[in-house]
Parts: C-alpha cells; structure tokens; sequence
C-alpha cells in the first residue's frame, strides 16, 4: 500500500536532513589551521568543553549540539520544492501539497535546541506531524454505533466500479464480528445482476438483506430494510446503492429521495485511491449534491501514490472511514492516521 509514496518521502526525508547537516557544518566554528588537535582560546572559554579532554573536533561537535542551531528558510528551500513535487507527482491535491510544506517549514525552519541528538528525528518528527495535521482524525464506526440509537442506518454511494457492493459486504462482515446485528438492503435495482452480487455477498457473511425486484424503486427497498430492523431489532442497516456519475441529474435526484425516505444516520461516499485526484474531485461533488458524512477509500492494495487517501480529508472536510485493502471480506481497514504515518515514515520513526 502506497509504496511509491513511501519511497519518495524517504529521500525526501534524507533530503532534508542533509540540508539541515549543511548548515550544521556552516554554524560550526572554523579550525585554525595552527590550533588543530588543542583547544582555541574562545572555545576554552565555552563551558561545554568537558573535562575529558575531548579532541579539537569533539569540542566542535559539542558546542553544536549545545548551541542552537539556527535554519533558515532559504536551507530549505531546495528540499521543500522537491517535497513539494514528490507530493504532486503522488496526485496529493495543490491545497494539500501547500498544507505539508507550510508544516514541515513551521516545524524545521528556526532554532532548534539539541540538534546534535539526531537531524533525522527533528525532519521525521516535522514529516510526520504535517500529515497528521492533513489526515485528520478518521472515523470509528463501532464507537459511533455505540453512541447511537438503533438500527443506524447507513447509506452507501458513489460512482460505478469503485466497491460500493464490495464495501458493505466488507464492513457487514466486520460489524458482524464485532457482535452486532446487520441487515443489508439490496438498493441497486438498476444493474443487472446487482441484487444477485449482493445477495451471494450476504449469503456467504450470513447477514439477511432485503431486496426487491430488478428495476424496483430503491427507496422502497431501504425503507423496508430499516423496517425490518426496527422490528427485529437489528443494530445496523447497509444500504448498497447503483454506481451513479454526479453529473447525472435523474440519478442525483433519485439518491435525494432515497435519503428523504430512508433517513440515513451516515451517508459513506466509496471512491477508489487509485482513482486519485479524480476521487477527490467526485467525492467533492457528491458531498454538495447528496452530502457524504464519511469516505471509503477502496482498492488501497492497488495504489502505490497514496495521494487520494493523504489528501481526501482536508479537502473535503469528511473524514476517512474505512480503507479497501483488496477483494476479501477481510480486507478492510478502518482509517488510523497513525498507522498510515508510520507505513509511510516508517515504524522505526
Ligand atoms: N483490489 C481490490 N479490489 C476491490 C476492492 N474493493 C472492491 N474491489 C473490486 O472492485 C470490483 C468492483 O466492486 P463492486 O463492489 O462490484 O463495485 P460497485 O461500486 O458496487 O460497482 P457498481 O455497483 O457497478 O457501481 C470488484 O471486482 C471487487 O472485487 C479493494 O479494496 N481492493
Ligand atoms: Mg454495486
């Protein structure tokens, strides 16, 4: 999962780091050619000096670590403009792009105390906090079940082929495991073969669903699979939907009864992260026309830029659920930014 973004974010760690070593050795005070291997009058007087008798560049190194290291923007202007492109050629929206490297800046530009320990962590600590800054915080849907009262109904849109019917079978699954009760409702009349892919789906993770014929009007179907939770007392209703192109009217506007009907508690917006920009982009128009409360990024497995998932939240302003990490039920993740950072970063980090 998002190994080709992973890569450049290291040699634009290494990058960084190796602007900030450069200014390491031009704040180091230079070695008179005389006085190589004894200690110079003005760095006797330093009382980093320790009584060991280090040698000459020891006592050099010393006072860096003692001293403040002070960067300048210009340092690190090379290694932000290259950040910045490894970011854009990873599809990490413009505005994003901006966000990290007005982080990264804020965090390494200026002075810093004990430098010495490891330039590496300061630039990994700088990293890793401006892309949890744009990952924001995700979405716990156990943890908003809990919270809320039941059956809570959620609806699952998005354009064609991304995993809608793949997703809720997925998360059915996970909820099921999780100890609650889940009812599926077959909402995509439109394709054919649909009901009969959700319901081999359903069959095999053992959740009932509800369904009506081909053709059939889909609010129908979600209200009646919210009516069956209510009666049975089932804690969760998944409501799959057609694939549907915003740009659709008559489809948008049948997405807009179904939300009237069915009253969804969340509606979950399903784009694939190898779709990229272009996911960001449907998932910006969905969330203005129907309004999405949270994304599902599917097909992670396949996406080796990464920029859709970084970039997903802070532009759209809706957290990130659940990731798809192939074509199994197990195959889900829900979205922990901190783990993210650190299979981006590393775990060492
Ligand atoms: N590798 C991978 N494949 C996935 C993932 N999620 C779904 N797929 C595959 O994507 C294809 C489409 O999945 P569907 O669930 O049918 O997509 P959909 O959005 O319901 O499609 P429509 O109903 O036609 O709009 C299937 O072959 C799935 O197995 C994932 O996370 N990783
Ligand atoms: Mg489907």
């Amino acid at each position: 999962m998002f190994g080709g973004l992973r890569e450049k974010l290291q040699a634009a760690r290494n990058r960084l780091g190796s602007s900030i070593q450069g200014v390491i050795v031009t704040q180091a005070p230079p070695v008179p050619e005389t006085h190589k291997g004894e200690p110079s009058a003005s760095t006797a007087s330093q009382k980093t000096i320790s009584s060991a008798a280090p040698s000459f560049v020891d006592k050099v190194k010393i006072l860096i670590i003692d001293r403040e290291l002070i960067v300048s923007e210009k340092d690190l202007s090379d290694a932000l403009s290259e950040l910045e492109m490894t970011l854009l050629e990873s599809d990490v929206a413009l505005p994003v792009s901006d966000a990290i490297i007005a982080r990264v800046r804020t965090g390494l530009v200026g002075k810093h105390r004990k430098i010495g320990a490891s330039v590496d962590a300061l630039v990994v600590g700088a990293l890793k906090s401006a892309l949890l800054d744009v990952l924001g915080n995700g979405f716990d849907l156990v943890n908003y079940i809990k919270t809320h009262n039941r059956p809570v109904k959620i609806l699952f849109t998005g354009v064609n082929g991304t995993g809608k019917t793949t997703t809720v079978a997925k998360i059915g699954a996970y909820l099921k495991k999780q100890g609650y009760t889940v009812v599926i409702g077959a909402g995509d009349t439109y394709r054919a073969g649909a009901i009969e892919q959700i319901g081999v789906h359903a069959g095999r993770i053992g959740i009932k669903i509800i369904q009506h014929q081909e053709g059939a009007d889909p609010s129908a179907v979600l209200f009646d699979a919210v009516q069956y939770a209510v009666s049975h007392k089932i804690d969760v209703v998944l409501a799959d939907t057609a694939g549907r192109f915003h740009t659709k009217s008559n489809l948008m506007s049948q997405l807009e009864k179904i939300r009237r009907v069915m009253k969804p508690d969340l509606v979950v917006y399903v784009d694939e992260a190898v779709a990229g920009n272009d996911a960001i982009v449907r998932a910006a128009e969905f969330d203005r026309t129907v309004g999405a409360d949270a994304v599902v990024l599917t097909k992670a497995d396949m996406d080796s830029r990464g920029g859709a998932a970084i970039s997903i939240a802070h532009t759209i302003g809706k957290p990130l659920m659940f990731l798809g990490t192939g074509q199994g039920y197990e195959d889900l993740m829900p979205f922990d930014p901190v783990k993210v950072v650190e299979e981006l970063l590393g775990s060492d980090t």
